[in-house]
């Protein structure tokens, strides 16, 4: 499988989360990206340096003011104390429902807050350098299927699903999958479908195509009544405006197994035929998987294949883009095994 790496991902490295009150470490660290680089070697696949530049793409999926702030965050951190080199900022104020969002406040936790959805989405040094080089290399591998490849994997940390137009959340900064989207958009295929694996619902990337026919956006996930992101996902939330009929989402009792699960994709599989999708993005979670320490499905290692196999048989020009997945140990071998079910199928 073609494969685009992000070279900066290690600078996005977080040491501590919130979890059950506690401050634990990061589940979204970066030995989960050294072990899927390690299977690809290990199973023949060379990793590329993206090319491309997602600068004028990301305008076009993220808000100005929410680009600048990801971009300059850290740089307004140290200006606050040089001593916050050693501390990480968490947010702890959001302008919930009556609250206004459209004056940016001068206190740098209250501006975090506006552009946050949860406390969970810890900001480093390199973030923004690491998010800016995954959404590069997303659109070098959407770049590489509109260019005539039958596929291309982009591996990269961190994940995008849960970015929206205008916040990060769920260890997401810039919504990669999007930027793959419009990329394909913008270079020949009129219609794109946007396919959902991880275990969480993909809510930013939902929000931002919502009132879009030209993107589909499905999605099979954990049921957002017990699991994260709680406040989006549910199965009546069918598009809007313009989008209207053109969001799928497919929730899932915590669980689930292998066969319910694959009932679902085939439901998913058939909306994306219908789309009449020229290209197809795959945002791939493997929290799915039953050692997942944060999520609750039971696919096994060997059912990763299938689902490859089963996303072949939909004929499309296909670009993979790396989300969750925090057994870490085990990433590497079941992303593989999607990767390689797909090309042996
Ligand atoms: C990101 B992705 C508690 C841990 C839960 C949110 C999970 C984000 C998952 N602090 N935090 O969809 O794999
Ligand atoms: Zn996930």
């Amino acid at each position: 499988m073609i494969t685009f790496h992000n070279p900066l991902h290690q600078g996005h490295a977080p040491q501590h989360e919130f979890f059950r009150g506690e401050r634990v470490p990061c589940f979204e660290k970066p030995a989960r990206v050294d072990y899927v680089e390690a299977s690809l070697r290990a199973r023949g696949h060379a990793l590329q340096a993206p090319g491309e530049d997602s600068a004028a793409v990301l305008a076009q999926v993220h808000a100005p003011r929410y680009l600048d702030f990801l971009r300059t965050a850290w740089r307004q951190w140290l200006a606050l104390d040089a001593a916050n080199a050693q501390v990480q900022p968490f947010p702890s104020v959001w302008p919930v429902r009556t609250l206004r969002d459209d004056v940016e406040p001068a206190n740098f936790i209250a501006r975090l807050g506006l552009y946050s959805m949860d406390n969970g989405t810890p900001l480093a040094a390199g973030t923004w350098a690491a998010a800016k080089a995954g959404a590069d290399a997303a659109a070098s591998a959407a770049a590489c299927v509109a260019a005539g490849a039958r596929a291309a994997f982009c591996c990269t940390r961190p994940p995008g699903h849960h970015a929206g137009p205008d916040f990060m959340g769920g260890y997401c900064f810039l919504n990669n999958a999007a930027v793959a989207a419009q990329w394909l958009r913008q270079h020949g295929a009129a219609r794109v479908a946007v396919l959902d694996v991880d275990y969480h619902h993909g809510n930013g990337t939902q929000s931002i195509f919502y009132e879009r026919a030209d993107v589909l956006f499905a999605s099979i996930h954990g049921d957002p009544r017990t699991e994260y992101p709680f406040y989006l996902g549910h199965a009546d939330e069918t598009g809007a405006g313009p989008g209207a009929g053109c969001n799928l989402n497919l929730p899932l009792p915590a669980g689930t197994g292998f066969a319910a699960w694959m009932a679902a994709l085939e439901q998913a599989c058939a909306r994306i035929a219908a789309h009449g999708a020229d290209a197809l993005v795959v945002s791939l979670g493997l929290d799915t998987f039953e050692g997942d320490p944060i999520s609750r499905f039971r696919l096994a290692a060997d059912d990763f294949p299938r689902i490859g196999e089963r996303l072949a048989r939909l004929g499309l020009p296909t670009v993979f883009v790396l989300e969750g997945g925090y057994a870490a140990a085990e990433l590497g071998t079941n992303a593989v095994n999607v990767l390689e079910g797909f090309e042996q199928a």
